[in-house]
């Protein structure tokens, strides 16, 4: 069996009654929070390299955090961050970049100069792509976030030896997935919008993504995720 899909019992959430491990001791530790889209992508990142051995999975309750985590881990007090060799880095497009060049695994940047540029102007549009979906919410998400989907899809278009952004599968679909999957869930259910109709390729890649083993594990639950989304959104409809 591929090291990635190794099946892993997952640790429970540590929260302001929990003391902190043992720190600095060696050990490389990924602090998560479970329903953190930006935290997924680094938790990705180390399944599908295959490192649920060599990097220890910290989820943290950010809604009743442990003092330490910001006094003794990250002064920023979000989540992600990778303690690793005495030190600790945080933001999750750093960190996936950090995890793919700094272990062992498969890798998760194409070598093709074409793909890599690419991957690179993908990955600085995740930003825009995340705030004008976020803020459609506020209005009318069938016509303001659009467009948004619309430039997935077009770039979908762009290598034809796969179904991901690059062909393969690599760091731009990692940076992605977490926001379509919950994009994709709440308009479904709170907009009656379906992202993919009329998206052919958006549909095939999120098919696609649906099948790596490195991915399923850290899905959210999307009742969960309705529920808060419409309580953060709420009145706003
Ligand atoms: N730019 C950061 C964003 C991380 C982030 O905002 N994480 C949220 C949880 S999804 C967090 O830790 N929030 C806690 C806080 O802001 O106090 C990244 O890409 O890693």
């Amino acid at each position: 069996m591929a090291a990635s899909s190794v099946q892993e019992h997952l640790p429970p959430s540590l929260d302001a009654t929990s003391h902190p491990p043992p720190l600095f001791d060696g050990t490389t530790r990924l602090y998560i929070s479970y329903s953190c889209p930006f935290a997924q992508r680094t938790w990705i990142t180390r399944n599908y390299k295959g490192l649920q051995e060599k990097i220890k999975l910290v989820p943290i309750n950010l809604q009743n955090r442990p003092a330490w985590y910001k006094e003794k881990v990250y002064p920023e007090n979000k989540v992600p961050s990778l303690e690793h060799n005495g030190k600790v880095i945080g933001e999750s497009l750093d960190l996936i970049k950090y995890i793919d060049s700094n272990f062992e695994g498969p890798s998760l940047a194409p070598n093709d100069p074409a793909k890599k540029e690419f991957g690179q102007e993908l990955i600085a549009y995740t930003d825009t792509f995340n705030k004008t979906v976020f803020t459609s919410f506020k209005g009318d998400p069938v016509k303001e976030a659009g467009p948004a989907f619309d430039h997935l899809e077009k770039a979908l278009h762009k290598f034809d030896d796969g179904p991901f952004f690059l062909g393969q599968f690599s760091g731009v679909d990692i940076a992605y997935i977490p926001f379509v999957e919950r994009f994709q869930v709440f308009l479904s259910d709170a907009w009656k919008y379906d992202i993919t109709a009329g998206r052919p390729k958006l549909a095939k890649w999120i098919e696609e993504v649906n099948k790596i083993d490195a991915y399923k594990p850290t899905k959210t639950d999307p009742k969960e995720l309705v529920e808060f989304y419409k309580a953060r959104f709420s009145g706003q409809q």
